[in-house]
């Protein structure tokens, strides 16, 4: 019997919608398990939002939230999808015509989600279809027994049937993360085995690490920074993956993992940075990356003259575009780190890295296309968001310790130093503006990785504003002109106020 005179009470109308929502999560989470765990259409929706978010409030997320970007994103996402399922149930207190509209609407924008992406299968479409039949159809089924109720049996049973779905909820949902992990790429990984490079990189020299007051000289990869689009890391089998070498070539070659693997691995010690990293940022960190020289394999190809652009694809659809020059001379095809293959979130099972360009001009994870064109036929997934063509790292210092508080009267200041392909040849510190005072050098162990330095300056008590500058062998002195990261990298001294004591 429905009563349309007869209003839901508030929480049971916002109860009826926050179990639909949740259905909805759960249903097309299930689906996606069994397809592509990017069709859930929570991600997709997360990856469409990242996609065509504007690129100043992209940019603002990266340097503000850096790695947690994307945890920050999720969470935003729940709680406004949180408002909006309780919203819809509180207009459908009378009729379930609002809330169905409003479910609908939702169910919409997921699907949209999924078909624009480009790396999800036609078949992804159920995913999404699924939450939206979940969704309008636990909503409008728990609205019409919450609004028949007339008598404690009928609130029983709305009862029932709500611990039910939720039941069933809980299921569906662990159901479809069990099957989404059953892409077994830790198993694939692991199968790998140690890569014992034939040309290992030089051992780190005792004199290179001024830990605990700087970074450790080679970053842990538990430690290393992480940027990329991608909400859920892409799972790539070992076993399955292929790399197609194509475009301005005279011979197209497919190569597989083994086709890697079996070439003589060099082993080299590289400081990989992001373009948004701030002045003093975080988003640096250093590995030696095992890989194949990108020459080596490129040799094979024949690069034909008039290409300028190495295009590359990762296997979720992200595109990069590197100059043929940089790939040639110091290009790695990297498929471990530290000893260990690559970690899934760092490029499983490959990567490139071309010391001297910031990532999103060369160092493209879970690589599977290499397209060789130019720069003028065709534009990467950052350009198109405003970022410069070309990103060369340039040379930047950093200060690490100390933090806050300080004893003098005699203060030991710390900090790291970065010019790749050129190396550091010189690092000065001043305090509160007075004269330019060099620092010690670590032991230098590539032009293509940072350098930590250290100095003691004397300091009596109070507040010190600490600066910082490098010079590179080039003879450049960076400059004080401070510059966002957009377009093409931060520019500016680093500056540090401490508190000796
Ligand atoms: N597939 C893919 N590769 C990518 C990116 C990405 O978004 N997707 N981001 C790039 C950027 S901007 C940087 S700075 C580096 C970071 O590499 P890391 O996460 O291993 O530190 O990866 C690059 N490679
Ligand atoms: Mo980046």
């Amino acid at each position: 019997m429905e009563h349309s005179d007869n209003k839901l009470p508030a929480w049971r109308a916002a109860l009826v919608g926050v179990i639909a929502v949740a259905a909805a999560l759960a249903a097309g989470h299930l689906v996606a398990g069994v397809l592509d765990a990017n069709s859930s259409p929570f991600l997709a929706v997360g990856n469409t939002a990242i996609d065509i978010t504007p690129a100043p409030i992209k940019d603002w997320a990266i340097s503000t939230f850096g790695t947690a970007d994307k945890l920050v994103l999720l969470s935003g996402m729940g709680v406004v999808l949180l408002g909006i399922a309780v919203l819809a149930g509180l207009l459908s207190r009378r009729s379930v015509t609002p809330g169905t509209v409003v479910a609908v609407v939702i169910g919409a924008l997921g699907v949209i989600a999924v078909m624009v992406r480009p790396d999800l299968g036609q078949l992804s479409i159920l995913a999404p279809v699924a939450s939206l039949l979940a969704g309008v159809g636990v909503f409008r089924w728990l609205h019409r027994l919450a609004h028949g109720i007339e008598e404690s049996a009928d609130r029983r049973r709305f009862m029932q049937v709500s611990a039910g779905v939720v039941t069933g909820i809980g299921v569906a949902g662990l159901g479809g993360q069990l099957l989404a992990v059953r892409t077994d790429v830790d198993g694939s990984r692991a199968a790998v085995g140690p890569l014992t490079p034939a040309q290992p990189a030089p051992a780190v020299p005792a004199g290179a690490d001024f830990a605990p007051a700087t970074p450790r000289f080679i970053t842990s990869n538990r430690d290393f920074y992480r940027i990329d689009t991608a909400l859920s890391v892409p799972k790539v089998l070992a076993e399955d993956w292929v790399l197609r070498i194509h475009g301005a070539v005279d011979k197209e070659l497919t190569l597989s993992y083994a086709d890697i693997r079996n070439r003589p691995l060099v082993e080299r010690a590289v400081t990989l940075c992001c373009v948004s990293n701030e002045v003093g940022g975080d988003l640096t960190s250093t590995s030696n990356f095992i890989g194949v020289p990108l020459g080596d394999i490129l040799a094979d190809a024949g690069v034909k003259p008039g290409a300028d652009q190495l295009f590359s694809t990762s296997a979720d659809g992200w595109t990069c575009g590197t100059p043929v020059a940089d790939v040639m001379e110091r290009g790695l095809l990297a498929i471990g780190m530290n000893g260990e293959p690559l970690p899934v979130e760092h490029g499983f099972p490959a990567r490139m890295v071309v010391p001297g360009l910031y990532g999103y001009v060369s160092a493209t994870k879970w690589v599977v296309d290499m397209e060789f064109n130019r720069f003028a036929d065709k534009e990467a997934y950052w350009l198109k968001r405003g970022w410069a063509a070309r990103g060369p790292i340039k040379t930047q210092s950093r200060i690490d310790t100390p933090t806050g508080v300080a004893n003098g009267p005699k203060v030991t200041v710390s900090g790291i130093a970065w010019a790749q392909t050129k190396g550091i040849s010189k690092v000065e510190v001043r305090a509160d503006g007075g004269e330019w005072q060099q620092a010690r050098l670590a032991a230098e162990v590539s032009l293509d990785t940072w350098r930590m330095w250290q100095i003691d300056m004397e300091l009596p008590p109070g507040d010190h504003t600490i600066e910082c500058r490098a010079t590179d062998r080039t003879g450049y002195t960076q400059t004080d002109v401070k510059a966002d990261p957009v377009p093409d990298g931060a520019t500016g001294w680093h500056s540090k106020t401490i508190s000796v004591r």
